[in-house]
């Protein structure tokens, strides 16, 4: 007997409704498994919001914190205030330090990342060295979006002493940030420090001073050789998640050469939170300068007395005392270090 007609009917209307209920359940399906997307693309979008706000709230926290002064300062300088009286004091105690007769002259260099102020901290100097009111415009400087401004080592003579010794300073090329130039630049740097190259040689990206180089020095003399060392770093854009390789390469080439002395040079400290004054009278109480310093002895293990906060000339017409009288506590400093090393050499 066959299967009545209507029975046959109401399974195929059973079939496709099944069929229907199925597509519907993976369509449902698959709108959860989009639900669920958006709503982790949601959460993850929340939680990054968070962190965002989080990171503001403590920039924040951090700028409201930077404005408020400190009680004491953070250094107190060898004759106070930013006066007439200081800076006077300052040319005096430069004028008597006794160089040592071994040498004919005092060489400092300057060296750091591309922009970091090198040529405008030479510049600064040689101003605060003249005896007229002009901004100096020695080693030229023009602005970060250079590979690098200076490419020659410049040797520019900062003050002749009466003995008839000098003070020089050598500018030279920016570290630059690809590595296998950085490596030929420490190489040259390295062998500018010990006197093997002669001023005005071209640094080169694609190699390092050869042996022949007409510019090479093969015998330098204690008085051709550089007696401190300063690195030049930004003080705005201090970064502790940063290695400075090559300086910390140069660092260690220091202690192995006797020890060669080594200065900080935090420049762009204008540029910072100083008690909300638009000049740098409020450096010494600004809690902003105090922690660059803080993590300037960080990141290059080095004591407070050898780090020097600056803020160069860069575009000023006239000479302003607060600079001139960090410029000359600075190259103080620096100068006693050098002769202390020359003579124990
Ligand atoms: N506000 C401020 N700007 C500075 C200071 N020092 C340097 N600058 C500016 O930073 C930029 C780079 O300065 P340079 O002196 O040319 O830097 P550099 O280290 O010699 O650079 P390279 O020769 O290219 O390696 C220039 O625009 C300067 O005006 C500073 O103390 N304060
Ligand atoms: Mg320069």
């Amino acid at each position: 007997m066959g299967t009545p007609w209507s029975t046959l009917g109401n399974n195929e209307e059973l079939n496709r409704e099944k069929n229907e209920l199925q597509d519907k359940q993976i369509r449902m399906q698959s709108q959860i498994e989009e639900l669920n997307r958006e709503k982790k693309e949601l959460q993850e979008k929340l939680i990054a919001e968070k962190k965002e706000n989080k990171e503001l709230r403590d920039q924040n926290k951090e700028l409201r914190e930077n404005r408020v002064s400190l009680e004491s300062p953070w250094r107190e300088l060898k004759y106070k205030g930013f006066t007439d009286d200081a800076k006077s004091h300052l040319y005096e105690d430069i004028e008597s330090v006794v160089l040592p007769d071994k040498c004919e002259a005092i060489n400092l260099i300057v060296m750091g990342d591309t922009g970091s102020g090198k040529s405008s901290f030479v510049n600064t100097l040689k101003t605060v060295f003249r005896d007229n009111d002009h901004i100096a415009n020695v080693a030229p400087s023009y602005g970060t979006n250079f590979p690098s401004t200076t490419r020659r080592l410049h040797e520019i003579t900062l003050k002749s002493f009466d003995s008839g010794q000098k003070l020089m300073i050598n500018d030279c090329r920016g570290i630059p940030k690809d590595v296998t130039e950085r490596d030929i630049c420490e190489s040259d740097l390295k062998n500018t420090i010990n006197g093997h190259i002669k001023k005005n040689y071209e640094f080169k990206a694609d190699r390092a001073i050869q042996k022949n180089d007409g510019l090479y020095r093969e015998n330098p003399t204690i008085s051709e050789k550089m007696h401190c060392v300063l690195f030049v770093v930004n003080a705005d854009m201090l970064d502790i998640e940063r290695t400075y390789l090559t300086l910390k390469n140069i660092q260690g080439y220091l202690h192995d050469n006797n020890d060669i002395p080594l200065q900080i040079i935090l420049t762009k400290m204008d540029k910072l939170d100083l008690c909300g004054l638009s000049d740098c009278s409020g450096i010494f109480y600004s809690r902003h300068a105090s922690k660059k310093m803080q993590l300037a002895k960080t990141i290059f293990g080095v004591k407070g007395n050898q780090i020097q906060p600056i803020a160069n000339y860069v575009d000023e017409t006239r000479r302003s005392n607060i600079k001139d009288i960090l410029a000359l506590q600075a190259i103080l400093n620096i100068l006693q270090e050098a002769v202390t090393y020359i003579e124990n050499i």
